[in-house]
Parts: structure tokens; sequence; C-alpha cells
């Protein structure tokens, strides 16, 4: 059962006045952890439904939530919630409209920049954050009713490099290739650049064994909350300058080269490329990697014995060993090559595919893996097809009922579409489902410039984001909780999200938003609005392909059972030697058991340039950014959830004392950064944690404290990922924290 019978608590002003309950099981609206969770409406008599949420068990989060998942029911009934589409008027302000007109003047818009520019003078940018659903029926609206090659969407600034780099190595990707519970049993982890403490804190259970054991080793500049799980006896901590990833791996695959270390079997058995590779580890001995990353030699050759041993250990049959990476080694311009060592490593010592452990990367947004696999990247079709692959593209066309010639080619990456809306050949239109890039880009202060001088942006939300606030038109869609999708968590799962409250008259569905625009736009195709109808043509679609959702079953999911991709029509029975849970399990829970996905199913190694050179860590101050624990993204929804708010108001710059000292700033006084891209604003957090040629700041904050002013519009040539994590910059004391701070405190909280 989802959804418990409506129950009539019994107490004072029972009756006929009594409040009626009725509770569903969901899943979080935010990260990519998906935490179960139970969502109760309290239904008033005289006053409005009450909605509350509570953790409810399940794998990944055993009961816990964090506390942006624990407050997420506020924004259901907030009071600045968009209710009607908003138009922009010749006299430049955004008024309340019907949906006819805001419909018909997209509709009109559209076809004349079209006709007058052609097909890719309009573009379209998706989210992570969408449902399978509307990341598939996005990308089908843009190919076939727009007709554009322009759609990309923001995982570009997420997942890409992984994503990349996954698929090279093992010939696909998904995120984890095996259930997250499989770390709970862990020797070992070596955890690169990600803060799970405060990104997905329900995770840190799964961390747990490894800790018990001496065996978690965190990478970053920073003593994250994180890295400060290493304390003690837990494991330990290493703090490269940014960006210092890719070298410091390179070494350590050198000493386990050179120190016998490496599954020489294993190698032999399932993988291709070792002697490429070899050439790339042995251009970095720790000595020299000690002047490229400011980590001691000694500490890469204890931390290359470490894994060595316990994976030694662990092809023995011992416990396994785990390497994992975050946001902090790929947002680089060598972060596929990062993330690709990092593979090469976890190869090098026998781990994927195997019981001995394996590679991951951490999923961010809530669909962050079902985002990149239903078609709304420049490259790609549903089911991770391939827009230039010939087979593909007919398969696609048959199911869509249009012309294989008519589907359009590869269009630009994210970064690259926002960055050419002022040239020449840019897009002159946007659509923006789901993403905030006014603040979430890199170089923010051109993609603003940029936003305002589109001929037509649309934005859709509900919430009057910054980037909406840019729009000419605004359309109200639906939050999660109001309506029905699945989604796929990082694990590779899908997961049934469910609609638990009515939402307020006004906004729509983004279903049936496309499909109104495409007749408007005289398309004659079928746009299903129904979830589960569109979930059963995701199955269509993606059968035989890589990301194969064909033999999923939508009431199946429904039941709650565990389903993880690929699992082909006709092959529906569980994976039960690939379990460790009690649920049943349909699809590959574990993959590469057999072999990898590359034809030969042999994994690869290559040669891996670290293109740093040798420039000495330390000698320039270095601009790194991530998250805080209370703040989800662009903070669009975090910033309007008043405890949340109250925990973390302004933007912040965290710095070592000894960098304060040297440049005068002092804590909690305000000071500005600068690159060649921008100047941010922050107040100042000392935390001798840090490392001394590095500053972090959270994206979280509008205005000047928008630290996306400061990164460039620089990209890793394999993924297109944007270079959010390593800029050089100066700091010095500023005069005031100029983000209106006081009237977003006045503004936000209800
Ligand atoms: N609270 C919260 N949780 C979230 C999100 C959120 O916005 N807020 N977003 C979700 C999404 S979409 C994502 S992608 C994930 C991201 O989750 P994470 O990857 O954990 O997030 P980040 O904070 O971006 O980066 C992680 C760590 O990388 C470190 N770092 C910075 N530069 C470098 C470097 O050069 N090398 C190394 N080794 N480390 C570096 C930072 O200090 C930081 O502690 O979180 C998800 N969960
Ligand atoms: N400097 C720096 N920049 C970064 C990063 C970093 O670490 N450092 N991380 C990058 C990463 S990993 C990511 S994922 C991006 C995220 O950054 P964004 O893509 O900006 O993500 P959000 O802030 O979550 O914005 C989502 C917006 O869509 C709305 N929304 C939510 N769900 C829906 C929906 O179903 N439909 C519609 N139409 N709207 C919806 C929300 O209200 C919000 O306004 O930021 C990237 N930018
Ligand atoms: S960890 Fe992620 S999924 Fe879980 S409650 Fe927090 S934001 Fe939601
Ligand atoms: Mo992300």
């Amino acid at each position: 059962m989802t959804e418990t019978a409506p129950t009539t608590p019994a107490g004072p002003g029972s009756g006929s006045e009594a409040p009626q309950t009725r509770s569903v099981q969901t899943h979080c609206p935010y990260c990519a952890l998906q935490c179960a969770m139970t969502l109760t409406v309290t239904s008033w008599p005289d006053a409005a439904d009450d909605y509350a949420v509570a953790g409810a068990e399940f794998p990944t989060n055993r009961g816990r939530l964090c506390r942006k998942g624990a407050t997420a029911a506020e924004l259901l009934t907030r009071d600045d919630r968009l209710t009607a589409p908003l138009l922009r008027g010749a006299d430049g302000e955004l008024r309340e409209t019907d949906w006819d007109a805001a419909l018909d003047h997209v509709a009109a818009r559209i076809a004349a920049l079209q006709a007058e520019h052609g097909r890719d003078a309009v573009g379209v940018f998706g989210s992570g954050g969408l449902t399978n659903e509307k990341a598939y029926a996005l990308g089908k609206f843009a190919r076939t009713v727009v007709g554009t090659a322009q759609i990309d969407y923001n995982g570009r600034f997420c997942m890409s490099s992984a994503s990349k780099a996954s698929t090279l190595a093992f010939g696909l990707d998904r995120g984890m290739p095996f259930p997250l519970t499989d770390l709970d049993d862990a020797a070992t982890i070596l955890l690169l650049g990600s803060n799970v403490a405060d990104t997905m804190p329900p995770f840190v259970q799964h961390l747990q064994g490894a800790r018990e054991k001496g065996g978690l080793i965190v990478v970053d500049p920073r003593r994250s909350t994180t890295a400060a799980l290493t304390e003690g006896e837990a494991g330990f901590h290493v703090a490269p300058s940014p960006g210092g990833d890719l070298v410091l791996l390179l070494a350590v695959a050198q000493v386990i080269l050179e120190e016998g270390f490496a599954a020489e079997d294993y190698l032999a058995e399932r993988v291709d490329g070792l002697a490429a590779f070899r050439r790339s580890a042995m251009r970095w001995w720790p000595e020299q990697a000690q002047t490229a990353t400011g980590v001691g030699a000694d500490l890469i050759r204890q931390l290359a014995r470490r894994l060595g041993h316990a994976a030694a250990r662990a092809r023995a049959g011992g416990d396994p060993v785990f390497i994992l990476t975050g946001r902090g080694v790929e947002q680089h311009r060598d972060g596929t090559d990062t993330a690709r060592a990092a593979i090469s490593l976890a190869l090098l010592l026998g781990l994927p595919g195997t019981a001995a452990g394996g590679y991951g990367t951490l999923t961010g947004q809530g669909n962050g893996q079902g985002g990149r696999e239903m078609g709304q990247k420049n490259d790609q079709l549903p089911g991770a097809r391939s827009i230039l692959d010939p087979a593909d593209r007919a398969h696609m066309a048959e199911i869509w009922g249009v012309d294989e010639a008519a589907i359009p080619g590869v269009g630009r990456p994210a970064a690259q579409l926002l960055h050419t809306m002022d040239t020449g050949d840019g897009v002159r239109g946007l659509l923006v489902h789901g993403s905030n890039v006014a603040l979430s880009a890199p170089d923010a202060d051109r993609v603003v410039e940029n936003l305002r001088a589109l001929d037509l942006l649309v934005v859709a939300d509900f919430f009057l984001s910054e980037t909406a606030a840019e729009a000419d038109v605004v359309l109200p869609v639906l939050q999660w909780a109001e309506e029905e999708g699945t989604m796929t968590s990082l694990e590779g799962r899908v997961l049934r999200r469910r609609r638990a409250v009515d939402p307020p008259a006004g906004p729509r569905s983004e279903l049936e938003i496309w499909a109104d625009l495409a007749r408007r736009l005289a398309s004659v195709l079928d746009f299903p609005i129904e979830p589960a109808a569109v979930f059963a043509e995701i199955g269509r679609a993606t059968r035989g392909a890589t990301a194969d959702y064909s033999g999923l079953d939508y009431a199946a999911l429904d039941d709650g059972q565990a389903a993880y991709w690929p699992l082909p029509a006709g092959a529906e029975e569980a994976d039960e030697e690939h379990t460790t849970t009690d649920e049943p399990i349909a699809g590959t829970a574990r993959m590469f058991r057999e072999r990898f996905a590359h034809p030969d199913g042999r994994a690869r190694l290559t040669d891996i340039r670290a293109g740093r050179g040798i420039a000495p860590a330390g000698r320039q101050l270095v601009f790194t950014t991530g998250r805080l624990m209370e703040h989800y993204q662009s903070g669009a929804q975090t910033r309007r959830v008043q405890e949340l708010h109250a925990a973390h108001p302004e933007p912040t710059l965290q710095l070592h004392p000894a960098v304060a000292a040297q440049f005068g700033l002092a804590e909690g006084e305000p000071a500005t950064v600068t690159s060649d891209q921008g100047e941010m604003t922050g107040l100042v957090v000392l935390d001798d944690g840090l490392r001394t040629d590095t500053v972090f700041a959270p994206f979280h904050f509008p205005g000047a404290g928008t630290a996306n002013r400061i990164t460039r519009g620089l990209t890793d040539p394999q993924s297109k990922m944007p270079e959010f994590k390593n800029t050089p910059v100066s700091i010095r004391p500023a005069e005031t924290l100029e983000t209106p701070a006081a009237e977003t405190t006045e503004e936000l909280p209800r």
C-alpha cells in the first residue's frame, strides 16, 4: 500500500470538527540519494491543509533525512509560489496573464524566430531535477516540435566528466554500478572530492563500516565535514591544492605498479591498455607530485600502500575496497581525465565488476542519473543512445513517428550554449526547465547579460528564480509532491515519486505544457500527459539501448520493488545472486560481473597526460566552490525555507587564518574575491582546516555573493564540463556585503 486510509484523530475538537490525515510514501525533492519519506497531509475543516514529512525506511537513508529533506514540505505552501503565467509588457514589467495568452505568445515567438533565423535559433535547457518522464518529453519536444539541435541541460555542470570517463573506461555510464549498501562492508573507501556529510548526510551511515576499520580516506583541499570523519583512528585526510588530483592519482598508480600491487590476472583477463596507462603513471614520481599537488611524497606512498594491501586482501575474499568521486575532482578542465585516473586506479587494483569492490561517482541531482539517459543531452537520444548513430536515430524516428532525417544533429553543450548567445550564430530564444543558470552557470555575469539580450526567454519554475526574473515569459509549474513521476537514483535504481497533494489553482504540469505547445506549433505527434503513459513510451524508446528500461514495470515500481537498469523486456526476473538486501530485485543491481559494456567485454585503460605540468602548488591563491549542508544548488528553493535561510543567510568565503592575516581580513567581515572574470563578496569564515592556497565559497547566493561571477568559461575538452573548482584569484577587504541581506531576510521567510 502506498497511501494510508484517512484517519480521524481523536481528542479535543473531534467529531465533525476534527482534522483528517493521510500519508503517502514518496521520495525527497532534492538530491540523488532520493531518501524515502512519508508525506502526511492534515486537512482541517476551516483552514488550509498542513503538510509534514518524515524519513521512511529505505536502503539509502535508513529512515533518516537531512535538514533540507526534513523541511521540504514548507515550499508547498509558500505565499510567493507562482500561480499564473507572467508576461513581460512593453514597459519591461512582468505581469500575470492567462495560459492561452502566455502559450500563444511563446508559440508565435518560436515560430517567428525560426522563420527568420532557422531552427537552431531556439534552444532548450533541461535539468537533472526533472523526472524521467519530463526529461524524456523535453528531449522529444525539442527534437521533434521545435526541431532544434540546441538542447542541453544542467547535468553538463554536474555529471558530464564522470559520465564521459565511465563511458570511455567501462562502455557505459551508471554512476554507481552497485547498490549503495555494498559500501557498508568496505574495508577501505577512497573518497575523492566529495563532501557527503554535508551533501548527502544519511550517506554517512554507509561509511561507518570503513571508519570502524580505519579505512576512510578523504581527498579534499578542505577539512570538510566529511574529511573530519577520518579523525582519530577512522582513516586519514589528504589535502591537495585544487586541481591537483590528477597528478596525485597518477603518482599513487605509479607506486602501485612499481611495488607490485597491481592485479595482474584481472588486468590480463578483463582490461586493455595497461602499457599505455603505465606510461602515464611513470611520468609522476611521488616527489614530483609533491611539488605539483602539495601532498607529501610519503603520504602519497602511504596512500598507495594502504590501497594496495587492502585490495589484495579484498581480492582474496576479504572486505571490499571502493573508490568514489564527487564534484570536487570532476568539475575541472581535466575532470574527465581525473575521473578516468580514479577508474584506472580501481582497475589496477582489480576492483570493478568483482566482489572485491569497485568505482562509482556520486550523482548529485534527484534525477541526475535518469536525466542523463533520457535524451536531453546535446548529443544523445533516449536510452543513452547516440544522436549520431544511424540505427539509434532510426529507432527513435519510428517511436516518435518522424522521418529520421528530421531528427537534428549534435547541439552545443550547456556552457557554450549560454556563452554563445551573444554571438551571431547563437540561439536567440531559450526555454529553461529546471535550472537557475543566472547563478549556477560559469561566468554568470556574461550569462545574465546574454539572457537579457535574447529575443525570447521562457522559464518554467514554481518560484521567481533569478533566471525567471530575467524572462519574457514565466510558466508556473507543479512541484514534486503535486505530480507523479519516476526518478533514477544515484544507484541506478528507478523509483516512484508520488502525487501526494493537490496543486494550487494555476500551475500546470510540464507534460501538459509541451503537449499544448506542440499543438500550437502545429505538430501532429502524440505527447501523452499521463506519466505512466510516458513511462511506457520510455520503455519502447530504450528497448535494446544501453540504458534499457523496457522491462521495468510501472505497477511493480508502485509496489516498491527495487528496480535497476538495465532491464531488457523479457528479462524481468530478480537478480537474486547479486543482492545483499532482502528486497525483491528486478534488473541489474551489480553491473560488469561477467563483462564490461564495450563490445569485446573488456574495460579500457589509456594514456592520461596531466596538463598541469609541474607548476608548483601553493604559489597562487585558488578559488574553489561547493556546497553547504543547508542550501541546495542556486538556493532558489532552500533560500525560501525559513529554517535553512536562518541557518546560513549570507554568502561566505572560507579561508585559512594565515591568509586572512596576510590580506588584512577578519572573521565575519566582508571580503571581495577577484578573478579575471569578475568579483564576488562574502563574509569571511576562518577555518584552519583549509590549505593556505585555497578560498572556498558556496554557490547558493545571488547578487554580489554569486560565486559564479568568479568562475571562467573554461571547459574540459572531453566532457565540456566547466571548471568550477580552480580559479586563480586575489582577495581584499570589502566595505560592505553588497548582497541585499536585509531585504532577503524580510522577503524570504513567510
Ligand atoms: N546540501 C546540498 N546537498 C547537495 C547539493 C547542494 O547543492 N546542497 N547538490 C546536489 C548535487 S546536484 C551534487 S552534484 C552533489 C555534489 O556533492 P559534492 O561533490 O559532495 O559537492 P561539492 O561541495 O561541490 O564538492 C565536494 C568537495 O569537493 C571539494 N573540492 C573543491 N575543489 C577540489 C579539488 O580540486 N579537489 C578535491 N579533491 N576536492 C575539491 C570541496 O572542498 C568540497 O568539500 O550534492 C548534491 N547534494
Ligand atoms: N560554482 C559552482 N557552480 C556550480 C556547481 C558548483 O559546484 N560550483 N555545481 C553545478 C552543479 S553540480 C549543478 S547540478 C548545477 C545546479 O544548478 P541549477 O541547475 O541552477 O539547479 P537549481 O538551483 O536546483 O535550480 C533548479 C531550478 O528549477 C526549479 N525546479 C525544480 N524542479 C523543477 C521542475 O521539475 N521543473 C521546473 N520547470 N523547474 C524546477 C527550482 O525551483 C530552481 O529554480 O550547478 C552547477 N553550478
Ligand atoms: S540527503 Fe538528499 S535525498 Fe536525502 S533528505 Fe537530504 S536532500 Fe533529500
Ligand atoms: Mo550537481
